[in-house]
């Protein structure tokens, strides 16, 4: 994760010199309506279904597929929303990714990436997306307080990450939703139950998001009954030849 940091810090340096944020604010994309992934978990699947080429704990997943017709065919079949990865160094993502689908999508797009400075969201703006993700791992509390009022601002819903009971003091109630990682990114272990046991210590009436390591309809029945409203799944779907199938055959 500090090596993530480190890299998007210098990453970040260089875009800044290259694309103003006068110009980031010129995109077409900072008037629209955005889609609401609160509304869109409690009425539809409440998979948020993600593209994912690659990630350090895997390697390479799936560079066979294009993110528009992965994200056409999971929300044909119901997906809550759509998580694109943005990050390139790790990820190998990009934001021409969310850029390339949004016209053609109409759930909420999350983007995925490690925020950690105020550039980001308006770049998360001018791509077209709707929420934006924070890292607790990856942030002070303060800083998840300011970059959330920033996010409001701009009209980006936020979801917080937290993965241990040392980050529960990051939640505010301004936050839109909280995801509880099951996989430690330190380490990469996944475990579900650990999720459930950091939900059980949220508000009840907070909107929660079971994230990582779902590799079975057993695994999305469980934390659904555990009363998870969202799901985030990426590796399950995006390992097959063709994601959207393999979500239209797990929804169903
Ligand atoms: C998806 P999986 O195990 O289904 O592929 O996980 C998603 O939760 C994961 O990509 C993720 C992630 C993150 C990636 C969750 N939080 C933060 C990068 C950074």
């Amino acid at each position: 994760l500090d090596k993530i940091i480190h890299r998007k810090k210098k990453e970040l340096e260089f875009l800044k010199a290259e694309i103003s944020l006068q110009q980031l604010k010129d995109s077409e994309y900072f008037g629209r309506t955005p889609f609401s992934l609160k509304k869109t978990l409690k009425n539809k699947s409440g998979i948020i279904a993600e593209f994912k080429r690659q990630s350090p704990s895997k390697g390479v997943i799936n560079d066979q597929v294009s993110p528009l017709e992965v994200a056409s065919a999971y929300e044909r079949s119901g997906a809550s929303g759509i998580s694109i990865l943005t990050d390139k160094d790790f990820f190998g993502g990009s934001f021409k990714d969310i850029i390339q689908i949004r016209d053609h999508i109409n759930i909420p797009i999350l983007r995925k990436d490690f925020m950690i400075d105020e550039y980001q969201f308006y770049e998360a703006k001018s791509m077209g997306a709707d929420v934006v993700l924070l890292i607790a791992a990856c942030l002070s509390v303060s800083q998840v307080r300011d970059f959330t009022d920033l996010a409001h601002q701009l009209n980006l819903e936020v979801l917080l990450e937290i993965h241990s009971e040392s980050e529960l003091k990051y939640y505010n109630t301004n936050v839109d939703m909280v995801g509880i990682n099951n996989r430690n990114l330190k380490n990469f272990d996944v475990n579900l139950d650990h999720s459930v046991q950091l939900k059980n210590q949220l508000p009840e009436d907070v909107l929660s998001v079971a994230e990582s390591g779902i590799y079975s309809v057993e695994d999305f029945k469980y934390l659904k009954e555990k009363g998870f409203d969202g799901f985030l799944m990426g590796e399950f779907f995006m390992k097959n030849q063709n994601p959207g199938k393999k979500f239209s055959e797990f929804i169903s």
